[in-house]
């Protein structure tokens, strides 16, 4: 076991910028201007790091079937950034602040996915990371009241979960479902991971089991504090929330430490931003002592781990929800 713990301070002040709903009819020019707006507050606030949710150009569009995929490319960035999206990358060179954010990608090769990029504060891209744990179902469901037909419109990742240099620290990042699968952490863990940023949109109402229903922010908070100190990191979960397109969803957008206590909460499920002083040196007093992962991790006692995809009762991966 190293022991060591925090040394000098190394500090960087992080900012969720939660957002209310985006409607269906809403102009993009118009969301990139709320982001912007975030982001200014934000950066008033001196933050230097903005995360905003997961799909956060469009509405959540998975809640509806169309037939032929095409119909939703307009959902779909291209490039990024782009024309609409390049007064916000302009706004953070300006202010000096980076920012993460979540839109819907559609490749030069025409593959779609849920994706997440982190943007320095000069303006540059440092990373691309694209959902690998897609909930919901891949064909039409009629007898939901709304469809959560993520498994339609995007491919999961094939690249895994990256963690990259920046912002003085190891930034890591993930989207929505994956916040709740300890595998999402521990795989950043294991990259010594310090700082994980997450979007997310998640209804209130989960149609295949609504007991779950009353559970949702307990669950939210449940599995990212626990992620965040079982693997001594920082996470910074940030909501979608509100009324959109007739869904409520979840709002809780988070900041939390490496002890697993929440730093900064939102109140309110519109646009708020909420700002936390996270001290990276500070998950060294987990990462080098309890979850000291080189000392005390027993790979040869998890073999289930990768050699199987679950215990088994649904062998053809049929979707649950
Ligand atoms: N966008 C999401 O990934 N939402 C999921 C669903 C299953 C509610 C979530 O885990 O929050």
């Amino acid at each position: 076991m190293k022991g060591e713990l925090r040394g000098a301070p190394r500090v960087v002040r992080v900012a969720g910028a939660q957002m209310g709903p985006v409607q269906r009819t809403d102009q993009r020019d118009d969301t990139v201007a709320r982001l912007c707006a975030l982001l200014h507050r934000a950066a008033d606030l001196g933050a230097e790091l903005v995360v905003f949710p997961e799909l956060a150009l469009t509405t959540f569009f998975p809640r509806w079937f169309v037939a032929d995929i095409a119909e939703a490319d307009h959902y779909f960035e291209r490039e990024m950034p782009s024309t609409t999206t390049a007064p916000l990358f302009a706004a953070a060179r300006q202010r000096g602040v980076g920012f993460s954010l979540g839109y819907a990608e559609l490749t030069s090769t025409g593959r779609r996915f849920n994706t997440q990029i982190l943007v320095e504060r000069n303006g540059t891209v440092v990373a691309h990371y694209r959902k690998v744990h897609v909930p919901g179902h891949a064909g039409h469901e009629p007898n939901r009241p709304f469809q959560h037909a993520e498994r339609y419109y995007f491919e999961p990742s094939d690249e895994g979960f990256g963690v990259w240099d920046a912002f003085n620290g190891r930034i890591g990042m993930m989207i929505c479902n994956d916040r709740r699968w300890p595998e999402t952490y521990r795989e950043m863990g294991l990259a010594k991971v310090e700082l994980i940023v997450c979007g997310y949109n998640t209804p209130l109402q989960y149609i295949p089991d609504p007991s779950q229903d009353p559970l949702a922010d307990f669950h939210n908070s449940l599995v990212m504090q626990s992620g965040a100190y079982q693997n001594g990191t920082f996470v910074v979960g940030v909501a979608k929330g509100g009324e959109e397109e007739g869904v409520d969803s979840l709002a809780g957008s988070q900041i939390i430490a490496p002890s697993g206590e929440v730093l900064a909460k939102t109140l309110g499920n519109g646009d708020e931003v909420i700002v936390a002083d996270c001290d990276l040196e500070w998950c060294k007093n987990y990462q080098n002592t309890l979850f000291d992962l080189d000392y005390y991790r027993r790979p040869e006692a998890y073999h289930r781990l990768t050699s199987q995809r679950g215990p088994g009762t649904h062998p053809d991966g049929s979707p649950r929800g």
